[in-house]
């Protein structure tokens, strides 16, 4: 018993000499820290009161406020001590960061991906290639895995296109910028088009060639030509039939009997149609009978060069919240082949109208995760 208690009090005597060696130092420790100071109410008397209170300490008033008893002041951890102490005084706390907050872009609930989030499913493991401008991989709120240029040069974005398309399929979720439909995708940048924002189809058949031979498991073509190639239908059927769900804006050419763009239009591809906040079709959104899928093309807030953002529409916008959806799906269900992935969004999109408008109508990320 006796053995007992005496090593318990050795304890508690080692564990106070512990803690007490900090303390000790404390008083030849000058230094100062930004603090706020709260008095009460009732015993505040004038505002001025306040900051002489906190002046007579020793400590320096960098700010008083104007409608509550409160300073910010620098003060010493001897000066917060005795202001403690002051019965005048509420509280005496540090002066916190605050950080800018991530806005969520209106786009992400309308597709239901934040409600796919929730259950865990972000995009991991799964591969997307962006082929456009290249992507800024220096971007604060990107995680770029890799990619290749066949523009010349390396695969950065100088243009803003390739960024923002790739911030809206998967800019990371943390406590800056935006957040994408699948904020953990394995992003890649596949420079197609030049800093200008234009490419040959030889350069585009050339990025779906290194999509194929990289094992990717989604492309996002945000770009059209009005002109049908044989090499490029070739190039989108192999990655096609190579198990790559393959997603491309329809374009930007308005109304009509068929304005949908090359790739879109081939039957291996996901023409993606754009819509606004409110579910209606952008005016500039291509229409025809291989509009496939619909999703937010209108003021789209991403991620553009220089860790910047910005607000961009078109169907360019729209294609990649389809091929985000993509990704969660194959993220939660990693059997699923390419054919069943596009299978599970079309059979489960949201009819909006008119199919040559709108396709099946738009994307559900909620939906097309739990149709298999
Ligand atoms: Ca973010
Ligand atoms: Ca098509």
């Amino acid at each position: 018993m006796f053995r007992k208690t005496g090593f318990n009090l050795f304890l508690s005597v080692m564990l106070m000499f512990a803690l007490a060696v900090p303390a000790m130092a404390a008083p030849g420790d000058s230094g100062s820290d930004s603090y706020l100071v709260l008095f009460h109410e009732d015993e505040a008397g004038t505002l001025n009161d306040v900051a002489s209170t906190v002046e007579k300490t020793g400590g320096d008033v960098e700010h008083q406020f104007k409608h509550i008893p409160a300073v910010e002041a620098e003060l010493t951890t001897k000066e917060v001590a005795k202001l403690k102490k002051d019965p005048s005084v509420k509280t005496v706390e540090k002066n916190h960061t605050a950080h800018a907050l991530q806005t969520v872009p209106y786009g992400i609930p309308q597709v239901k991906a934040d409600q796919v989030h929730s259950t865990g499913v972000r995009g991991q493991g799964v591969k997307v290639a962006v082929l456009d401008t290249g992507i800024d991989y220096n971007h604060e709120d990107l995680n770029v895995r890799g990619g290749a240029s066949f523009v010349g040069g390396n695969y950065m974005d100088r243009n803003g296109h390739g960024t923002h398309v790739a911030g809206t399929i998967a800019a990371v979720d943390n406590s800056i910028g935006v957040i994408g439909v699948a904020p953990d995708a394995e992003l890649y940048a596949v420079k197609v088009l030049s800093d200008s924002g234009s490419g040959s189809y030889s350069g585009i058949a050339q990025g779906i060639e290194w999509a194929i031979d990289n094992g990717m498991d989604v492309i996002n073509m945000s770009l059209g030509g009005s002109s049908s190639s044989s090499v490029l239908q070739s190039a989108v059927q192999r990655a096609y039939n190579s198990g790559i769900v393959v997603v491309a804006a329809a374009g930007n050419s308005g109304a009509g009997t068929d304005t949908v763009g090359y790739p879109a239009k081939y039957p291996e591809a996901i023409a993606v149609a754009a819509v606004d906040s409110n579910n209606q079709r952008a005016s500039f959104s291509s229409t025809g009978p291989s509009v496939e899928l619909s999703a937010p093309g209108v003021n789209v807030l991403s991620t553009i060069p220089r860790n910047r953002y910005s607000s961009y529409s078109g169907t360019s916008m729209a294609s990649p919240h389809v091929a985000g959806v993509a990704v969660l799906v194959k993220s939660a269900n990693p059997s699923l082949s390419n054919v069943q992935i596009r299978e599970a969004m079309n059979a489960t999109a949201i009819p909006l109208g008119a199919s040559n408008q709108y396709g099946n109508g738009l994307v559900d990320a909620v939906a097309a995760v739990n149709y298999h």
